[in-house]
């Protein structure tokens, strides 16, 4: 798919500094290593009701493990997929009267909007479910070849559906590092059938759905006429355009557990080791103390925003004044601090003579690359302008110095 235009890098002096992320499934903090390509895959969206802040707050947070990555002299190739087909968005089509496919085209087009306006900066690869599904049906083939997969019979299909068996696949649990019970807890509600009469175990994931009356299907040589099942889908894109181990692999911590735990027990099954070297999760953006979400329906929208004049800045700036592992509530006076923040530091920053900037590019660096801790790198730029508009200084390169910086690092154009 057509992701969106990237944004102008501009240079910036000094040297990064190592990134250290937080790993779900060891539960610590661990240096990100890569090669010189860095290797990064994250969930998209399933685009009905997009882009909600917690959508864009996920992958401004991803956005900012990209910049820190390039800002240590690695290239980064991003994968990210787009779910246009899934149980979720054909009952919304369904629901709305409409096109699956026009909703989804209408929903996608949004959030690249949004993307842009964000300046995040896009994937290299932005494959949608349908143009992958070749792919990801020879991965499917690949799982029955395995012996790993199953067939469950059901009335009203034009064939079996199918499933994997994890019994047979080594490690599931190694993701989350959940306890059955707490799996259980979550997974009928996050798209799993654990009470399905014949599957050979509660977690089995759904691999490729049969034909239903009214479902869109598509025919594969050796699969009955269907479509992939959720989690499979990532892990075909992932294999297909990253190859394994990727160096992270990440989506919001909704995802922790079925889906990540899914997707690397599903490589698992064709043979692969190690799927990712570090699971990197958000955490959940919230309204009136809900997670926001697009079943609630409590939504705040990055394009309504937008539309109601709101600069797309401020936005990203309510996005980056929270650390990006913590669940939060969104609610409109962060905007306001936002604003008033971003217009203090287009004051700072238009001035002729300032303090150095030298220290404050130091402290944004080795805030991010500390599990990327963005609410400690703008108390920094706070603190420089503090100084600016107080006592001014004598550094004329500094406002020129310290606005590429906001811009390269943080992804905030001043
Ligand atoms: N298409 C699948 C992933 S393969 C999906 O989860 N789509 S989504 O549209 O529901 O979510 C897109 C991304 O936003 C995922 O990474 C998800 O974890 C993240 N996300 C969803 N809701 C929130 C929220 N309230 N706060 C933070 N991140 C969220
Ligand atoms: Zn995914």
């Amino acid at each position: 798919m057509i992701s969106w235009p990237p944004p102008f890098l501009p240079a910036i002096p000094g040297d990064g500094v190592a990134l250290t992320l937080h790993d779900t499934s060891s539960g610590t903090l661990r240096e990100v290593d890569p090669g010189p390509v860095a290797r990064l895959y994250v969930c998209g969206i399933t685009p009905y009701d997009a882009t909600h802040l917690g959508h864009a707050a996920t992958y401004v947070a991803f956005d900012l493990v990209g910049r820190v990555l390039r800002d240590n002299g690695h290239e980064v190739h991003y994968t990210q997929n787009v779910t246009d087909v899934d149980d979720p968005l054909l009952e919304r089509a369904a629901r709305d009267g409409i096109d699956w496919r026009d909703l989804a085209v209408a929903e996608a087009d949004l959030y690249r909007e949004d993307m842009t306006a964000l300046q995040v900066i896009p994937p290299d690869d932005y494959v949608g479910v349908v143009e992958a599904l070749p792919t990801i049906a020879d991965l499917v083939r690949r799982t029955i070849a395995s012996g790993t997969a199953y067939e469950l019979d059901n009335d009203d299909a034009q064939g079996p559906d199918l499933y994997v068996d994890l019994a047979q696949v080594p490690g599931f649990g190694e993701v989350s590092g959940w306890t059955r019970e707490q799996m259980l807890a979550v997974f009928a509600d996050r798209g799993g059938d654990p009470d399905r009469p014949g599957k050979r175990g509660a977690f089995d994931p759904l691999l490729w759905r049969a034909a239903r009356e009214g479902e869109p299907s598509w025919e594969f040589e050796g699969l009955p006429a269907g479509r992939p099942g959720w989690h499979v889908e990532c892990t075909a894109i992932a294999l297909d355009r990253l190859g394994v181990p990727m160096d992270i692999n990440g989506g919001g911590s909704d995802l922790i557990f079925p889906h990540h735990e899914m997707t690397v027990a599903q490589a698992r099954a064709v043979g692969v080791e190690t799927y990712a070297d570090l699971h990197a999760h958000a955490g959940m953006v919230g309204l009136d103390g809900h997670k926001m979400s697009k079943s609630r329906g409590n939504l705040v929208l990055v394009s309504r925003l937008r539309e109601s004049g709101v600069d797309p800045m401020a936005i990203r700036l309510v996005l980056l004044g929270q650390h990006y592992r913590s669940d939060w509530d969104y609610t409109p006076d962060l905007l306001t601090t936002a604003q008033a923040r971003l217009d203090r530091w287009r004051e700072a920053l238009s001035v002729n003579t300032a303090p150095s900037a030298d220290d404050t590019v130091a402290a944004i660096r080795s805030a991010l690359a500390d599990d990327l801790d963005a609410p400690r790198a703008l108390g920094a730029v706070d603190a420089w302008a503090d100084q600016t508009l107080r006592s001014g200084g004598d550094d004329v390169s500094a406002p020129g110095v310290l606005s590429r910086t906001l811009d390269a690092l943080l992804g905030v154009r001043v």
